[in-house]
């Protein structure tokens, strides 16, 4: 027997067996768009009078949160990092190009903010990894080094009132997970839906897709017809993240409703001060380089990534290109 719709009767596009909830196709993105206007809410993140920047990678989280927001009626434009990543599948020119048609084609009158590693500081992210790792390691130390000082930067720079990721429950609960296998409390203090701009120099950062389940923003993103880059970063395969989503799968399989109990349980518990954690309060210092605020004094870990290159370039703000 075909499950229904719980508001019209419909055959139902999607069964979320956590909220023992089934929607058809129409209702699922009413119902969609509703619950992130809620978490937005819920947790104060912004309001309409605010700016947001969204970043955008050519996938289903960033793109459907884009569009979500610009629906609601939010300022929101996007900022999209090239990369220069290929792994045989082009998959910076890919993601780029999603996002540039998202722009074109869907909503013609957003911002698309652009920066290219390449472009700005002289190498891609498999360039510089090659050059300051030396295969020690995967490029995602660097990568996730770049990506966060630059979406800070843009965003804290052109003054928005947040920064937003697509960030969904599956990625935070994986995340939440390996920093409590890994008693890692200075991270398990400042994990949540807001990091709020406590420092100057530091924009305020939001996820309001953090109580979806990955396969809610891809079932919006199929159903609205968002054309996304189905590929992960080349880079992505075996890193530990995957392998904590494939166990807690497990468990959600078993119990649904595990995850979303195990992330809003411990937002909860420390937000009523049941558990605590020490926070790195460190002294911050401007780089002498960039200016962007750095525990140490000297140069940033950003700035030190580039100061070995030949010739060296001044590491300068962004130059942004704008599309849209
Ligand atoms: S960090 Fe690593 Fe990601 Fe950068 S190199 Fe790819 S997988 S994109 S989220
Ligand atoms: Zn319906
Ligand atoms: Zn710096």
């Amino acid at each position: 027997m075909a499950i229904r719709c719980r508001k019209c009767g419909r055959e139902a596009a999607i069964m979320m067996r956590q909220h023992r909830l089934a929607l058809c196709e129409e209702h699922y993105l009413d119902w969609f768009v509703e619950q992130t206007e809620r978490t937005i809410r819920m947790f104060r993140m912004f309001d309409r009078s605010e700016r947001v920047l969204v970043a955008v990678s050519g996938g289903k989280d960033s793109l459907s949160l884009w569009d979500v927001l610009l629906r609601l009626g939010y300022q929101a434009d996007g900022l999209y990092i090239g990369l220069g990543i290929d792994g045989g599948i082009r998959y910076s020119d890919q993601s780029y190009e999603k996002c540039r048609r998202f722009v074109t084609e869907r909503w013609p009158g957003a911002r698309l903010i652009v920066v290219d590693v390449k472009e700005v500081y002289g190498e891609t992210i498999p360039e510089v990894a090659a050059r300051t790792l030396r295969g020690r390691d995967k490029p995602c130390a660097v990568c996730g080094l770049i990506k966060r000082y630059i979406m800070n930067r843009v965003a804290y720079d052109g003054g928005y009132a947040a920064l937003a990721t697509g960030h969904n429950l599956d990625d935070e609960v994986a995340v939440l997970f390996g920093n409590v296998m890994n008693w890692q409390v200075g991270y398990l203090a400042r994990q949540g839906p807001v990091l709020p701009a406590s420092r100057p120099g530091f924009a305020r950062k939001v996820k309001p897709f953090c109580r979806f389940y990955e396969r809610e923003t891809a079932a919006y993103a199929l159903l609205r017809g968002i054309d996304y880059i189905y590929d992960e970063c080349p880079y992505a395969e075996g890193s530990t993240s995957i392998a904590y989503k494939e166990w807690l799968a497990k468990l959600e399989e078993e119990r649904p409703g595990t995850k979303l109990r195990f992330y809003l349980g411990f937002l909860k518990a420390r937000e009523e001060g049941q558990i605590r954690f020490a926070t790195d309060e460190a002294e911050l210092h401007a780089c002498e380089k960039c200016g962007q605020p750095t525990s140490a004094p000297g140069i940033c870990a950003f700035c030190r990534l580039w100061e070995k290159r030949r010739p060296a370039r001044a590491v300068a703000a962004p130059v942004l290109s704008t599309e849209g």
